[in-house]
């Protein structure tokens, strides 16, 4: 026998659903947000330089236009953390004190959630960004073919070669004599999209890019994962005093590329995060596109076994293949097992007295998403799609829920 819940407790224990915001550029306006049925808002003061302290009255400025529209600001996302913090070099120690502020500041005007990630130079990175789908609608995919032709014939990075079968740079070169000027630019633009400072004139930022990437010399995973840990000492007490929780983003795509060391890409690195300084707010954002990458992920047994962290939640799926390609498939499809994952999340959230945001991340442009230019993966319609099928399957599972 299956006994229900009543309705309006289905409500109290949900998860809260945001949707992200660029701010007031954002081609997704707020008054669009709101007919999603979102209540919350993601949002960062994106014009505030990289290390900078935001200000109170910057902070509440941004949070009047949000309720305004009859939103909530939820969640931060994110507060970028400063190349110096994570090679802890030059001016790393004014850059943390500054984050303490930004932390501080941010909870006198009550907004108590903030994302971020510890990934070096670049934050996500795709090779296409306008992939087409069967239906028509395009979305976000990553070829290990054209990132090695980029690597190899664009950059040139020193060191790629070696990380390279000959077989594999064979065809990475047969790739990259295809393209046209016009490829290659729009290959190094989509590439380099996923900079935080968000490069954009593609020939300087070929040299910039090396130039930055040459800075992360002599620092490996190891040394990276020190670094973190000595920022979360740092700012986790900080947090936890203010009542803040903080969640660090995955990695994205969830292993080292470009030499890079990586650090939050497995339920191993998420478990030493989360046991590296014990508290509430040394939490994680379970983003399960990227997670989900990795085969050896196992989403599901991830929230049974971290759930407790989760200050906020990414849903979203890709669909990858045996040559470590993927493209972001719909929110239900794809490698991402959903509904156990949710049913995870469900389970999760009966145990807490506050609601966790959650936000559809990502979705595809479709119907009037294509004729319109939006932040890549950020278009309405797609993850308003995304948005309606998981609170979907939310409120079935709360419903099928046994006494
Ligand atoms: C991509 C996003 C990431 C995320 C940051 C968090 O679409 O999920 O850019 O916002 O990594 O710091």
């Amino acid at each position: 026998m299956v006994a229900l819940m009543p309705f309006q407790e289905y409500r109290m224990k949900r998860l809260e659903q945001t949707f992200r915001w660029y701010g007031p550029d954002d081609p997704v306006s707020l008054a669009d947000i709101r007919m999603s049925g979102a209540t919350g808002v993601v949002t960062a003061l994106h014009h505030v330089p990289m290390g900078e302290v935001w200000e109170v009255d910057e902070i509440l400025k941004r949070k009047e236009l949000i309720e305004k529209a009859g939103l909530k600001w939820s969640v931060v996302e994110s507060i970028p953390v400063h190349e110096d913090i994570k090679r802890r070099t030059g001016d790393f120690d004014k850059y943390i004190q500054n984050y303490k502020k930004s932390i501080e500041n941010l909870a006198k005007c009550d907004i108590k959630i903030v994302t971020y990630n510890f990934m070096p130079v670049v934050d996500w990175m795709r090779t296409d960004l306008e992939y087409k789908m069967e239906d028509g609608s395009t979305g976000l995919r990553f070829d290990t073919t054209a990132f090695a032709a980029f690597e190899l014939f664009i950059l040139k990075r020193k060191g790629a070669e070696e990380e390279y079968s000959a077989s594999e740079k064979e065809e990475a070169n047969a790739y990259f004599q295809t393209l046209s000027e016009t490829d290659k630019q729009q290959l190094i633009q989509n590439i380099i999209a996923g900079l935080p400072g968000g490069m954009t004139e593609s020939s300087s930022s070929v040299e910039k890019f090396n130039t930055i990437l040459e800075t992360y010399k002599g620092i490996n995973a190891a040394q990276l994962q020190n670094n973190l840990i000595a920022f979360l000492k740092e700012i986790v007490p900080v947090a936890e005093s203010n009542e803040v929780l903080l969640a660090i983003h995955p990695d994205d795509p969830p292993y080292p590329i470009l030499g890079l060391p990586r650090v939050v890409s497995t339920e191993k690195d998420a478990t030493t995060i989360v046991n590296a300084v014990k508290s509430p707010s040394n939490g994680l954002c379970f983003c399960t596109g990227s997670y989900g990458v990795r085969p050896d992920n196992d989403l599901v047994g991830m929230v049974k076994r971290l759930g407790q962290h989760f200050n906020f939640i990414h849903l979203r799926s890709t669909q990858r293949d045996a040559r470590g390609n993927f493209y972001e498939a719909n929110h239900l499809e794809g490698d991402v097992d959903m509904l156990n994952v949710m049913k995870e999340l469900v389970k999760e959230q009966q145990k807490r007295g506050t609601s966790i945001p959650m936000r559809p991340d990502h979705g595809h442009k479709m119907l009037d998403d294509l004729n319109k230019k939006s932040n890549p993966g950020y278009s309405g319609i797609g993850r308003l799609r995304g948005l309606a099928e998981l609170r979907g399957l939310e409120l079935g599972i709360l419903g099928s829920i046994k006494d």
